[in-house]
């Protein structure tokens, strides 16, 4: 592999992630991907929302925008309409994917537009200090339920199927190898691809729900997810799955106004 260095803008470092963050083995999976596929610096384009997560396009050395909270796929959609060679990449945090950007993530999946949705799931919204979000869980601590959660989660997974996505997995960063492999996939996929991967955010999630260090969330990652349809899970329905769940060939947006622009210019000869 080459030096992770030449994917990385050094003068952002160090970077703003607490010790044992997740976001930073995601960091490291991903530009793992990139080299892995052989993809040009030149090729991709980074968009991100606000939140930790998002940081992460500050410290890649691809083409990348930092935008608002929650609208990172709006942004993507326009950057991948008007150029459609390129490659896209969508890093957002479950809060800004699932909450204030929710409505984005399911019209983009059901448009079936190309570029990878990475959902960074820590089951918090970190940065500003460990509010729940809709993927915190019923039950859950956060500084906003200091006495337990009383919103249910979204399955990111059968959202992304139901909404449309034609690539949908999970993994988690117990789980690097792994997770390198999905991105390779996703970043390869001609259609919206998710990826969600269980992420630590030991400061806000892991102090709140008493889960211990980063090391005993990693071991909870380990400990509380399985292969897609394995005899773990048929024992134990409250496991986890990791993999890819759906990997579909289907008509994708870029391709498809091309073609509307094709047969809109034929009527006017
Ligand atoms: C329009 C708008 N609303 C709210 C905020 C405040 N805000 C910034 S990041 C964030 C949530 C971050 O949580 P998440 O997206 O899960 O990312 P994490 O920090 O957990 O990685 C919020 C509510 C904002 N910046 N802009
Ligand atoms: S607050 Fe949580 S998500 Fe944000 S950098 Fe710290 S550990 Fe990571
Ligand atoms: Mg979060």
């Amino acid at each position: 592999m080459a030096s992770v260095k030449e994917y990385i803008r050094e003068r952002f470092f160090p970077h703003i992630w607490c010790p044992g963050c997740g976001h930073g083995t995601v960091l490291k999976s991903l530009i793992t991907a990139v080299d892995q596929l052989g993809l040009s610096k030149n090729d991709i384009v980074m968009v991100s929302g606000i939140g930790c997560s998002s940081r992460i396009a500050g410290y890649v050395d691809f083409h990348t925008l930092h935008t608002l909270h929650g609208r990172a796929l709006a942004f993507a959609t326009g950057v991948k309409l008007s150029k459609p060679q390129l490659r896209v990449m969508v890093p957002m945090g479950d809060g800004d994917a699932l909450a204030i950007g929710g409505n984005h993530f399911i019209h983009a999946a059901r448009r079936n537009i190309a570029m990878t949705a990475i959902v960074m799931n820590n089951r918090i919204y970190g940065m500003t200090g460990g509010q729940f979000s809709p993927l915190s869980g019923y039950g859950k601590a956060a500084t906003t339920a200091p006495y337990g959660n009383i919103d249910h989660d979204f399955d990111v997974v059968q959202l992304a199927k139901a909404a449309g996505a034609s690539f949908v997995a999970r993994t988690t960063t117990y789980h690097a190898p792994q997770m390198v492999e999905i991105l390779k996939q996703a970043f390869t996929h001609k259609g919206f691809a998710v990826v969600e991967i269980l992420t630590q955010c030991p400061t806000y999630f892991g102090r709140k729900n008493k889960m211990g260090e980063a090391p005993d969330m990693l071991e909870w990652f380990k400990e509380n997810t399985t292969p897609i349809g394995s005899q773990a899970k048929q024992k134990n329905p409250s496991l986890i799955e990791r993999g890819v769940f759906v990997a579909e060939e289907k008509a994708e947006y870029c391709t498809e106004y091309e073609k509307v622009v094709e047969r809109a210019m034929k009527g006017r000869e």
